[in-house]
C-alpha cells in the first residue's frame, strides 16, 4: 500500500455533492470517519441527500461556511469545485490538509494504476485501454474523470489488477502522492480557461500526473508537441518516456508512417497495419497509439491489441454517426467541447459542413477556427451563451446564423444542406446553459435527427 491515510473519528469535510461527492461520503462513513459534506446548492435540489443523513453525515447545503472548512481535519475536494475556493484558500492557510478525491482513493490502492490525461481523446483512450485489459483477460476497474469516481473501486469491495484511469486537470490540482505507474498525456490545448487564469496553469495542472513518478515509471506522451517534450524534462525525477508521433520522424518510440503504426519496443520493432481500424481521424491514431504502448508495456500481447482495436467502434457523443438523410449525414460531438476537440473533428470531415456549435463559453479563443471554417464550413449555426462571441470571432470566414434552441438548429441545417454535405453537432463549449450536461446535449440532438 503507498500510504493509507487515518480516518477513524477525523474531521472530514466533503466539498460538492455531484457523483464523486456521494460516493466519497459513503467511503469515509465507512472508515469510521465524522463526515460533513458541503455544496453551494440548495439540499432539496440534491437528489438522494436524505441516504446521507441517513448514515449520520451532516448536511450543509445552500452555501459554504467557513467555520465548518476551518474547523475540519481533511477536506476532500470535488473536480468541479474551484481549488481556489476562498474557503478552501483559508482552510489550507490555517493548516487544514486539501485533497481531491483520486488523492484520497489513490492512498487506499496498491495495484498498478495507468492513467490517462490529456485535453482530447482521454475518454476515448481510457475506455480502448480497458477493452484491451479486459480482452486480455485481467481484471480491471475503469474510472476517474469517465464518470466513475475512483472511490467507487474501494466501496465495490472487489480486488482488481489494474486500474484504468481518466484524469482531468481539476483532479490534479489536488494531489499530494498520487503516483500512475503508467501515465499518458494525450496533448494540450486551450480548455477550461474560465477555470485557470492562462494556458499555462493549464498545464502546469496536466503536468502533476508525472510528479510522483519514480524512474521506472512509464510516461507516454505526444511527442509532436514541443510544449509537451520540453516541459517533461522539467519533471523532478524524470520517468522513462515514450513518444508518440503522428509526424513518424524520430524513428524512436511509437510512430505512424506509411498506413502503419510502428513501435520500438523492448522486444524489437512490431507493426500495426491501421487499414481496419474502425476508429477514423488521425488524432484517433495518437489515442491508438499511446494506448498499444500502455497495454505492451504493462505485458498485454501484440495479438490482443490488434483483436481489440480492429473491433473498437468509438463512444457515444463523439463523431458519432446518427443518421444519412438524403445523402447526407447528421454526426453527434457533444463531446467536442473545447476549440480543439472541434478542430479535430473538422479534419475528420470530407465536403461541406453545417457545424453547429456553441453553448456555455470557457474562455476558448474561437479565432483558431477562422481557417478550418473558411475551407469547411457551408453554415455556421450558432446556440447559447457563447453564440456572439463566436461571431465575433469567425467574422466573415464562415456564413453564421444565431438559433435559439438546438430544435431550431437543426431545422435550419436540415432545410440548408445538399447531398454531400456532413451535418456536425460540435460546440467548442460546454453544454450548462442550456442543457443537464454534454450527454443531455448529445441525446436530445440525436432525437431531433431522428425525427426530422
Ligand atoms: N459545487 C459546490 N461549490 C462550488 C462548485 C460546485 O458546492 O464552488 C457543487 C455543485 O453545486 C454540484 C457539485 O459541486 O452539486 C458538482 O461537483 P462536480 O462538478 O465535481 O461533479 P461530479 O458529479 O462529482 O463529477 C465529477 C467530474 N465533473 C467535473 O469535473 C466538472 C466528472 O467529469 C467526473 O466524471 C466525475 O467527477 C467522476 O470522477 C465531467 C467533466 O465535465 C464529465 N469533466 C471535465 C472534462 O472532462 O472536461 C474536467
Amino acid at each position: 500500500m503507498e500510504r493509507v491515510i487515518d480516518l477513524k473519528d477525523k474531521k472530514v469535510l466533503v466539498v460538492g455533492l455531484g457523483k464523486t461527492g456521494f460516493a466519497t461520503a459513503r467511503f469515509l462513513v465507512a472508515m469510521g470517519a465524522r463526515v460533513t459534506v458541503t455544496d453551494r446548492r440548495e439540499g432539496a435540489a440534491i437528489e438522494g441527500i436524505d441516504s446521507l443523513e441517513e448514515m449520520g453525515v451532516t448536511v450543509e447545503c445552500g452555501g459554504h461556511h467557513m467555520e465548518t472548512f476551518l474547523g475540519s481535519d481533511l477536506i476532500v475536494v470535488s473536480p468541479g469545485v474551484p481549488y481556489g475556493l476562498r474557503h478552501l484558500r483559508e482552510a489550507r492557510d490555517g493548516g487544514v490538509e486539501t485533497m481531491s478525491e483520486i488523492e484520497l482513493a489513490s492512498s487506499f490502492i496498491d495495484i498498478p494504476i495507468v492513467a490517462v490525461t490529456g485535453t482530447n481523446g482521454k475518454t476515448t483512450t481510457t475506455t480502448l485501454l480497458g477493452e484491451i485489459f479486459s480482452e486480455e483477460g485481467r481484471e480491471i476497474f475503469v474510472g476517474g474523470n469517465i464518470g466513475t469516481p475512483l472511490v467507487e473501486y474501494l466501496l465495490s469491495g472487489r480486488r482488481a489488477e489494474a486500474i484504468i484511469l481518466e484524469v482531468s486537470s481539476f483532479q490534479l490540482e489536488g494531489i499530494k502522492r498520487f503516483r500512475p505507474r503508467v501515465a499518458i498525456l494525450l496533448n494540450i490545448t486551450e480548455d477550461h480557461l474560465d477555470r485557470y487564469g492562462s494556458i499555462d496553469e493549464y498545464c502546469e495542472a496536466k503536468f502533476r500526473i508525472f510528479e510522483n513518478q519514480k524512474g521506472d515509471d512509464l510516461a507516454i506522451v505526444n511527442g509532436d508537441d514541443p510544449l509537451i517534450l520540453s516541459r517533461i524534462e522539467t519533471v523532478k525525477v524524470p520517468p522513462r518516456v515514450v513518444p508518440f508521433s503522428l509526424a513518424g520522424s524520430s524513428g524512436s518510440g511509437i510512430f505512424f508512417r506509411d498506413g502503419e503504426i510502428i513501435y520500438a519496443g523492448a522486444e524489437g520493432e512490431e507493426r500495426y497495419p491501421t487499414g481496419r481500424f474502425k476508429l477514423k481521424g488521425r488524432h484517433n491514431l495518437e489515442n491508438i497509439m499511446a494506448a498499444i504502448v500502455a497495454a505492451r508495456q504493462s505485458g498485454i500481447s501484440r495479438e490482443t491489441i490488434v483483436e481489440t482495436v480492429e473491433r473498437f467502434n468509438g463512444l457515444p457523443h463523439r463523431m458519432e454517426a446518427v443518421r444519412k438523410i438524403g445523402g447526407v449525414w447528421y454526426y453527434n460531438d457533444s463531446k467536442g467541447t473545447n476549440v480543439g476537440a472541434l478542430l479535430k473533428s473538422l479534419e475528420g470531415v470530407e465536403g461541406p459542413v453545417i457545424l453547429i456549435a456553441g453553448g456555455k463559453d470557457k474562455g476558448g479563443d474561437y479565432s483558431l477556427l477562422k481557417d478550418a471554417a473558411a475551407e469547411k464550413v457551408k453554415l455556421l449555426i450558432l446556440l447559447g451563451e457563447a453564440k456572439a462571441k463566436i461571431r465575433g470571432a469567425i467574422g466573415a470566414a464562415a456564413e453564421t446564423v444565431p438559433a435559439g434552441s438546438l430544435e431550431e438548429a437543426v431545422r435550419i441545417a436540415s432545410s440548408r444542406c445538399a447531398p454531400g454535405d456532413t451535418v456536425l453537432l460540435s460546440p467548442a463549449c460546454s453544454s450548462f446553459d442550456m442543457f443537464k450536461n454534454f450527454e443531455d446535449r448529445g441525446e436530445q440532438f440525436k432525437r431531433l435527427v431522428h425525427q426530422l
